[in-house]
């Protein structure tokens, strides 16, 4: 159409959107940064060990992460010690630290010393460079616009740069500023730019010639020159190389960051989408990985998404229903407008054992319990942030006599507010949780138990108490807590009394 040439597909109502960061805006900014090989990397650089040499991470006799050198020698995540030993000889390997039964925290051991019966896994020393890097990421985007960040899981975080996109947008064309007085549904006026630099290693639709431009082109090429900006900060600080995703939404971010690993960003633009989308089956998409992803290979004979292409919309919404199938329609065609959502999504947490070979008295039992406690408290202090503490309402301890998959034994109690969450207070709480448990009915030898917190709330750290008086309710609630009592506030101790695992 002639009028493509002259003015863009985009009108001020779909800039102010972007300034929102709202899921509507046809010009919204997403991207999902990953870090390579997570763990493996986390102890390569504990180690100094140079980053080209193979190293995996072991926890008892499976890897867990490979560097990519050890991919390089035809090692997969899942294979045993003994044959990724075969493949490659030269193959460092390291044992996750662990807990160990009557040791009040967590150590790198010789891995010679290391049994199923007296250790447990603990990731803390991952959870905590996750917890830098996300620090790290904060402070290289300025403050306001506000940042929209999600911690997706260990190693990966979605970031909503819209807002800051929109920011740079009108510094960078303050044409745009100039019709700022006009209708909202007025076209805006098509970027006068033709070459840009993409600041990533593959962007998907940058080569149509006979397209111009337009300003979700530009977002994305912002988009992408921010991420490339926060990828070297975490390189120069912490050593890290890291992939990611930039697109219109969470969806093709996350397709596009494993895109091109390791240390490799992707940029996906609208007219690249169907191009980018068609080489992947849809089983790689968010959400069509298990049982739904079966459910349409198994009804259209197909795991590729250019082959559910063909499928018309009524043709989808008869076979997978109404609502799941416009979503599977829409979704593989690149549409989808899910929030980055910043709340803390933990609910509760767990920690637990299997015991091997199973234990036959509650002091035995006792010993875990501690390491239960010790690990839940340093997770919980990840969580909280510098002025605020995060503090469980509610313990349950399950009694799995025959392993976690058996029947179970539960019992649990309110945390008392009123007082400062300890180590001693929780294990005494546990213990005498699992002697309730144990006077009710036969429970020696026992294969497994668990200890869960829940019912989180947030309180400030007392050097923080008077601004605390002046945050809104809001605010908590879009921290996903709820605010304690001023009473409660007050009775919080100092930073330096806290109980510290690390
Ligand atoms: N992890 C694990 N068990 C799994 C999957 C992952 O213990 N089944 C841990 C180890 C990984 C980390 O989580 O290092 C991050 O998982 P990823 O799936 O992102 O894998 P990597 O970061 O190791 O590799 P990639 O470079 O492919 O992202
Ligand atoms: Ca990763
Ligand atoms: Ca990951």
């Amino acid at each position: 159409m002639e009028d493509d040439h002259i003015t863009s597909h985009f009108t001020r109502r779909d800039l102010s959107l972007l300034a929102q960061s709202s899921p509507k805006s046809a010009l919204r900014v997403i991207t999902l940064i990953d870090y390579d090989c997570f763990y493996a990397q986390c102890e390569s650089v504990r180690l100094g060990i140079s980053s080209d040499v193979p190293l995996g991470v072991q926890q008892w006799e499976a890897i867990i992460a490979l560097n990519y050198p050890a991919r390089a020698n035809g090692l997969a995540r899942g294979i045993s010690v003994e044959e990724a030993r075969v493949k490659c000889p030269n193959l460092i390997l390291q044992h996750v630290p662990t807990w160990r039964e009557g040791c009040a925290s967590w150590a790198y051991r010789p891995v010679s010393t290391i049994m199923p019966g007296t250790d447990k896994a603990a990731l803390g020393p991952y959870r905590l460079e996750s917890r830098k890097g996300l620090e790290l990421i904060k402070s290289t985007l300025p403050h306001s616009p506000p940042q929209k960040i999600e911690k997706a899981s260990v190693d990966e975080m979605y970031l909503d740069l819209s807002a800051q996109v929109h920011s740079i947008l009108l510094q960078r064309y303050p044409a745009l500023l100039d019709v700022e007085s006009s209708s909202k549904d007025e076209m805006l006026p098509l970027p006068r730019t033709s070459v840009l630099n993409w600041h990533a290693d593959a962007v998907f639709g940058a080569d149509a010639e006979d397209d111009h431009f337009d300003w979700d082109d530009i977002a994305l090429n912002i988009g992408s020159e921010i991420v490339d900006n926060i990828r070297r900060e975490i390189f120069k600080h912490m050593r890290y190389t890291c992939s990611a995703g930039i697109a219109r939404n969470k969806m093709l971010a996350k397709l596009a960051s494993g895109y091109n690993k390791p240390n490799h960003q992707t940029v996906i633009l609208r007219r690249g989408t169907r191009e980018f989308l068609s080489t992947h089956k849809f089983t790689k998409i968010r959400g069509l990985g298990g049982l739904l992803g079966t459910q349409i290979s198994e009804k259209f004979n197909t795991k590729m998404v250019s082959e559910l292409l063909a499928i018309p919309l009524s043709q989808m919404k008869e076979e997978m229903g109404l609502e799941v199938g416009a979503w599977v329609f829409n979704v593989i065609r690149g549409e989808e407008q899910s929030e980055v959502n910043p709340r803390m999504h933990v609910q509760s947490m767990l920690s637990a054992k299997t015991f091997v070979p199973k234990i036959v008295s509650i002091d035995q039992a006792a010993k875990w319990l501690r390491i239960f406690v010790a690990d839940l408290l340093g997770r919980l202090d990840e969580l909280g942030s510098e002025n605020h503490r995060i503090s469980p309402t509610i313990i349950t301890l399950n009694h799995h006599i025959e392993g976690r998959f058996g029947p179970t034994r539960s019992k649990q109690t309110s945390v008392p507010s009123s007082t400062l969450i300890t180590e001693k207070m929780l294990f005494n709480l546990a213990l005498g949780l699992l002697t309730q448990i144990v006077a009710e009915e036969k429970s020696w030898p026992c294969r497994s138990i668990s200890l869960r917190i829940a019912g989180f709330q947030s309180a400030p750290k007392s050097n923080t108490l008077i601004s605390s008086y002046f945050m809104t309710n809001d605010q908590f609630t879009s921290l996903g807590l709820s605010k304690t009592s001023k009473e409660d506030s007050r009775k919080q101790q100092t930073v330096e009394s806290l109980p510290r695992v690390y």
